[in-house]
């Protein structure tokens, strides 16, 4: 494409919860992960980018915003790398002026590089003038951060992990609209800054944590119990394998050396605030990712009711807690 076609795009996408997990890379740079993961792209928690090639001097550094806020730092270095990855497709050498603007709903404390980086690939491509496949989008956005390549994707997805960067990317999960019978109630416990960062807690957790293998083990059958489970619509099936999957790979994480633990007091009185809901009658099954947040799976139908009964639950065990409902989003 010649230079002078290089141009401005923006593009939406939304956050997405893992209810089989991503934790632990078999290739740092590709990020290729060790395990495959599904996951519920979310609705109104998404990050719009623009990106921009024709508005700075050709010499200048890439520029980038956040909220109003310039990014530097390593932050802006992984916008960098992705944006690289583009211009070298592209075949063009623009730097690129990026505003991105976060919306998440009342403190959800779930600003999640996952919309980030798969909004940063769909408008950085777009401007770049290349015509990129969903699946092609899904491997670029894995560059940026691994998570992001499910988000290219609405409702269920699977990432695959697969053994090369022309193998791992995700799939829309053939579902039959059961992803609108699925929602999850965030209980916000805290949206201050993580003590150790996804990527160095992976890293750890797989460099030196005897309980890793046996989570890789397990997961294989978890993932197939939750495939199975969306074939048959089966929710219940479906929460057992996802709350089995999130607190094994939170006890790996506890496991290494030294400890990773992303749990708080107000963590551990939310999970057993889920076991009540469910020996109360209420489908619920708890997940959390690299965070103390206690994301409950349920049903649509019963979200609300299932919210407001963990309010009343947690209003004096956790003073103060945020609860979002999410239900299922669209894709890129
Ligand atoms: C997941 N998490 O499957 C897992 C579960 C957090 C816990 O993917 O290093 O930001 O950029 O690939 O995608 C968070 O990690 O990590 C994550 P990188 P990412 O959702």
């Amino acid at each position: 494409p010649q230079r002078g076609g290089c141009v401005k795009a923006t593009a939406t996408a939304h956050a997405n919860i893992a209810l089989i997990k991503y934790w632990g890379k078999a290739n740092e740079d590709l990020i290729i992960p060790i395990t495959s993961s599904l996951s519920l792209t979310l609705d109104d928690l998404f990050t719009t980018t623009t990106v921009d090639f024709s508005s700075l001097e050709p010499t200048a550094a890439d520029q980038a915003t956040l909220d109003g806020a310039t990014v530097s730092g390593r932050p802006l270095e992984r916008i960098c790398g992705l944006l690289d990855l583009v211009r070298e497709r592209a075949g063009i050498d623009q730097p690129a002026k990026v505003t991105s603007e976060n919306m998440v709903p009342t403190a959800a404390g779930l600003a999640s590089s996952a919309s980030g980086f798969a909004a940063l690939t769909g408008a950085a491509a777009v401007a770049a003038g290349l015509e990129l496949s969903d699946r092609e989008l899904s491997r670029l956005a894995r560059r940026g951060s691994g998570s992001a390549s499910r988000s290219i994707f609405g409702g269920l997805a699977i990432w695959h992990a697969g053994d090369s960067d022309e193998t791992s990317f995700a799939d829309p999960v053939v579902d039959h609209g059961f992803a609108q019978e699925i929602s999850l109630v965030v209980l916000v416990l805290n949206s201050g800054p993580k003590a150790v960062s996804s990527r160095d807690g992976m890293r750890r957790t797989v460099d030196t944590s005897p309980l890793y293998e046996s989570w890789v083990a397990e997961h294989a059958g978890h993932l197939r119990e939750a495939l199975a489970a969306v074939a048959d619509r089966d929710l219940p099936r479906l929460g057992e394998a996802a709350e089995a999957n999130a607190l094994g790979m939170h006890a790996a994480m506890r496991a290494a050396n030294p400890p990773i633990n992303y749990m708080n007091d107000a963590s551990c009185a939310a999970l057993q605030a889920v076991k009540d809901a469910r020996a109360a009658g209420f489908p619920a099954w708890a997940t959390m990712d690299a965070g103390p947040n206690v994301k409950v799976l349920t049903s649509t139908k019963r979200a609300a009711e299932l919210e407001a009964w963990l309010q009343s639950r947690l209003k004096d065990s956790v003073p103060g807690m945020d609860t979002v409902v999410a239900h299922a989003g669209p894709g890129l």
